[in-house]
């Protein structure tokens, strides 16, 4: 059966919509960040054949529980600049094989790429968002400047890293109830960096690298993007409160309380007075 050309598929476009989004933004400098969004075979049947395997990518850690799943995902060593020029280039689609350790690529990476450095904590990261979220889709990593430069001033710790930003725009605790977490400093692209972020993702969407940038999780893009969008705004805000001398009053735990009812949503325990 003739497929329909993969660029017209609504996940390509998302994926060149994002990224260049996210690159006028300013979080994705050269090949800074990465994305991997779950498919279903569905969403990929009309536009390629799924038995036809362009390559074998091993994968240096297991994946057994992604077995038979369908990625696209962002290339390694791309600029997040040039994807909706190159997006066949930029992007690719795989499926990871029975063993968990082999990735089969089905399209993209068309110059011989490979997926994101940063696989191990995307894959790990889906395996725990899915235990909790069975909806979840996207893991999403970006260098957003300001939430960054607030590891460099800011107490790193999750509660009091999520404090501020709760108090910086009304919005943040219904947007992530649960806080932000951070994992220490480790060297990007290895299974440590991807064990650490994982065990985060099981209690939060949001995941701080220090020194480097967050991960955001979703059931969709807007969700994953609409999550890191709203935390780089408050740290946004932290920022120029702090050039204006600091803060002479907030929002109280009182009104923080008043609001997470408001909104029915349940602030992470323990996190307000
Ligand atoms: O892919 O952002 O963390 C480039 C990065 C690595
Ligand atoms: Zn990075």
């Amino acid at each position: 059966m003739k497929k329909i050309d993969l660029l017209h598929a609504p996940f390509v476009q998302e994926m060149i919509e994002t990224t260049s989004n996210l690159y006028r933004l300013g979080w994705d400098e050269r090949n800074g960040g990465n994305i991997s969004y779950l498919l279903q075979e569905a969403d990929v049947l009309p536009f390629i054949d799924t038995k036809t395997v362009i390559r074998q990518i091993p994968m240096n850690f297991n994946g057994k529980e992604l077995a038979g799943r369908y990625f696209i995902v962002t290339g390694s060593g791309k600029y997040f600049k040039n994807i909706s020029k190159n997006p066949d280039e930029g992007l690719g689609i795989v499926r990871i094989k029975e063993d968990g350790q082999t990735l089969e690529l089905l399209w993209g990476f068309t110059d011989g790429g490979l997926p994101t450095s940063e696989l191990p904590a995307h894959f790990m990261s889906h395996i725990e968002r899915l235990k909790v979220d069975p909806e979840n889709r996207i893991v999403m990593h970006n260098h957003a400047t300001h939430l960054l430069a607030m590891t460099f001033t800011h107490e790193l710790t999750e509660r009091a890293f999520t404090r501020t930003l709760w108090q910086m725009c009304t919005e943040c605790l219904v947007v992530f109830p649960e806080g932000v977490g951070i994992v220490p400093w480790i060297v990007p692209g290895t299974n440590e960096i991807g064990e650490a972020t994982a065990e985060k993702m099981k209690e939060f969407r949001l995941v701080v690298w220090p020194h480097h940038g967050i991960y955001g999780a979703g059931k969709d893009m807007d969700e994953a993007f609409g999550l890191i969008e709203t935390a780089e705004k408050a740290a946004q805000v932290y920022t120029y409160v702090m050039a204006q001398g600091g803060v002479k009053q907030t929002i109280t735990d009182e009104q923080l309380v008043s609001l997470a009812r408001g909104f029915n949503v349940v602030p992470r325990e323990g996190y307000l007075k």
